[in-house]
């Protein structure tokens, strides 16, 4: 089975609305002055709430064949939630991805695996493709070993979901975000398999066969094709890197 490798720019909270167009307007025609053919990798950009309707807007009026994605959506539908963007909305904006869980959000937000596995729930029930994160902090590494932390993330995450869910998973090693550096090849495999394995038991062979997941955590163009020559990583969730048109469109051209 051929899983369509996902390269998938998270922006945090970084371009306002009209940096972004700038931003995916130049993304575009750079790939396109390269030759870039759309259909062997899939692009997609995950910009913050205020600039979706700006991107969604470029994106279809000039028919740029990326796909769209939220950082973050809220575990209830509607209602007394201040601050808070339901995934009915998004999927109103043609959003078709969402990442729920990443680590700054678990830092910061205190954001708990059974939030996450809310979050999961909502975006499936809205249609939207949940890019499920999980990763072990430094701490985690030393006391348990690299795979036993998001393993259990991605099984809380997971309960309840049906076999049939169209989900991506992401494993992003805390300790490798934003830090210059990266988890080498051969480890984030060795996680990413276990992730697999996870998602056979909770969901079924087939699901497991077919889910994207992904590495994250300082991939750049020079790291990119080493993650992607292993079995079980299909695809990365590129934070800073992914800011820089000309280097994210490297990223995107891996194979060449
Ligand atoms: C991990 C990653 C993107 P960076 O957070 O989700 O960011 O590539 O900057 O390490």
């Amino acid at each position: 089975l051929k899983r369509t490798p996902l390269i998938a720019g998270n922006w945090k909270m970084n371009l306002d609305h009209l940096q972004a167009v700038a931003t995916v307007q130049k993304l575009h025609w750079t790939l396109k002055d390269a030759g870039h053919e759309g259909d062997s990798v899939e692009v997609a950009v995950f910009p913050p709430f205020t600039d979706i309707r700006s991107v969604q807007t470029l994106i279809d009026a000039d028919k740029i064949p990326f796909a769209l994605g939220a950082q973050d959506l809220s575990a209830h539908d509607s209602g007394a939630y201040t601050g808070e963007v339901s995934g009915a909305f998004l999927s109103k904006l043609n959003v078709g991805y969402v990442i729920i869980g990443h680590s700054e959000r678990r830092e910061y937000h205190a954001e708990t695996d059974e939030l996450v596995g809310a979050k999961v729930k909502a975006a499936l029930k809205h249609g939207l493709v949940p890019v499920i994160c999980v990763g072990e902090t430094a701490e985690d590494l030393e006391r348990f070993g690299a795979s036993a932390v998001p393993a259990g993330q991605l099984e809380t995450a997971l309960a309840g979901v049906p076999a049939s869910a169209d989900i991506v998973v992401a494993y992003e090693p805390v300790w490798a975000i934003g830090s210059g550096q990266a988890a080498t090849p051969a480890q984030a495999q060795e996680v990413c398999a276990a992730l697999r394995g996870v998602i056979a038991k909770t969901l079924d062979e087939d699901a497991a066969a077919r889910t994207r997941v992904l590495y994250g955590g300082s991939v750049k163009s020079g790291n990119i094709a080493s993650f992607l020559r292993e079995p079980d990583i299909d695809g990365a969730l590129v934070g800073g890197a992914s800011l820089v048109v000309d280097e994210f469109a490297a990223i995107v051209r891996f194979e060449k």
